[in-house]
């Protein structure tokens, strides 16, 4: 049978990296790029940093104002997420990676698997090859660079990438995974957090190695049957999963927290109206659009309520969603008397927008 080749692109330090690119003089700084709750000048935390700023300390989860303070000292650039901005990048960079793959499968903004067993025939030299190509190809259109790991299944392509960032290539063959996932801490796996890793260690199990030496009945003893063979299977290299194209999105959301709590109407408007609009790049990035509106909102006493509406059919139009959301919210308010905390918008009910089919039709008939 032929090897199963199995490719995880993953992009380096993604939102930053994409905000160096419209940039350049940002650089050789170090960039911090955060999600502002917009509460007070510093609330809010890191979204994700570039290397210069992770080699100061500063890592992705963390809140600003420590970020902050690790780079006093330090002309550093903080900006505000535009996820518009990466999202416009991020698809353009998955038709790429799409081209290149027999089988395709994105799992976030930034990463994807590729199967190319086909096209390289199952050589893992070809594999690199086409790995090499991918990153300059990248780089030349995009600016950007990524990380690839390349393996017999997911998870080892997957573990592969995350070993040599950023920049990196790393290509486990069948017979190295072994050699390869041994020294390993246990973490590495998908489905070890810190609990789990605790556990396994007062079992004297620290490495992946370990993990794949102990007797799977007893790793069913202390984990459970379905985790305890994940665990046996996992720790062994053995993964069977095949890449395959996700559904599309079900729905595409926005919420953020407003500068105080507040029952004014315009100035809930104010940022569902910046909401709608973020919404409306991503309906027109990904050529859908939708039937359903929800809104949503955190009320002071931190209740999550909301509201829906269905239309006569799907749109995409910016007003219209502005529109309902506006109304929804209206009405929200008589029906509610506490102050309103976080809003958001939602739509749903999502349908490939006539303007994408008509190419897609298009492109058949040529094709
Ligand atoms: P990751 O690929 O996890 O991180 P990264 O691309 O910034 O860095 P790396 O070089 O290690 O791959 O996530 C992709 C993007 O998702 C990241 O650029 C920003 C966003 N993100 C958050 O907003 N919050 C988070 O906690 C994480 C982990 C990522
Ligand atoms: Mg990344």
């Amino acid at each position: 049978m032929r090897n199963r080749i199995v490719m995880l692109v993953d992009l380096d330090y993604f939102f930053a990296q994409a905000e160096e690119t419209r940039n350049h003089s940002i650089r050789d700084k170090p960039v911090v790029v955060c999600v502002y709750s917009g509460r007070s000048e510093n609330s809010g935390a890191v979204s994700t940093a570039n290397y210069v700023a992770r080699k100061l300390g500063v890592k992705s989860g963390m809140p600003i104002a420590l970020a902050k303070r690790k780079l006093q000292n330090v002309d550093a650039i903080f900006l505000p997420v535009d996820e518009a901005f990466y999202e416009g990048i991020s698809s353009r960079i998955m038709s790429i990676l799409r081209d290149y793959s027999d089988r395709f499968e994105q799992v976030g903004i930034d990463e994807a698997y590729l199967d190319v067993s086909q096209r390289t025939n199952g050589s893992y030299e070809e594999a690199a090859g086409l790995a090499r190509r991918i990153k300059d190809e990248i780089v030349k259109q995009h600016g950007l660079t990524c990380s690839v790991g390349i393996g017999p299944n997911k998870p080892i392509a997957k573990i592969a990438a995350d070993i040599k960032k950023p920049d990196g290539l790393t290509v486990v063959r069948p017979e190295q995974t072994v050699e390869f996932l041994s020294p390993l801490p246990v973490e590495r796996l998908i489905g070890v957090g810190v609990k789990t890793a605790e556990k396994m260690r007062a079992l004297g199990v620290a490495t992946i190695g370990n993990l794949a030496k102990r007797d799977v009945q007893g790793l069913i003893d202390v984990f459970g049957k379905k985790l305890g063979l994940y665990f046996h299977n996992a720790s062994n290299g053995i993964d069977e999963e095949p890449v395959q194209e996700r559904e599309e999105a079900e729905s595409i959301s926005r919420i953020s927290t407003l500068k105080e709590n507040t029952r004014d109407l315009s100035l809930i408007l104010e940022k569902t109206n910046q909401q709608c609009e973020e919404i409306q790049a991503d309906l027109e990035n990904s050529g859908l659009n939708f039937k359903t509106v929800t809104v949503i909102a955190v009320m002071e006493d931190l209740s999550i309520r909301s509201r829906s509406r269905s239309l006569e059919k799907n749109t995409n139009r910016t007003e219209v969603l502005k529109g309902t959301v506006n109304g929804l919210f209206g009405k929200f308010l008589e029906e509610f008397n506490l102050e309103v905390r976080r809003v958001g918008v939602k739509v749903s009910g999502l349908a490939k927008d006539e303007k994408s089919q008509k190419q897609l039709t298009s492109f058949i008939k040529q094709g």
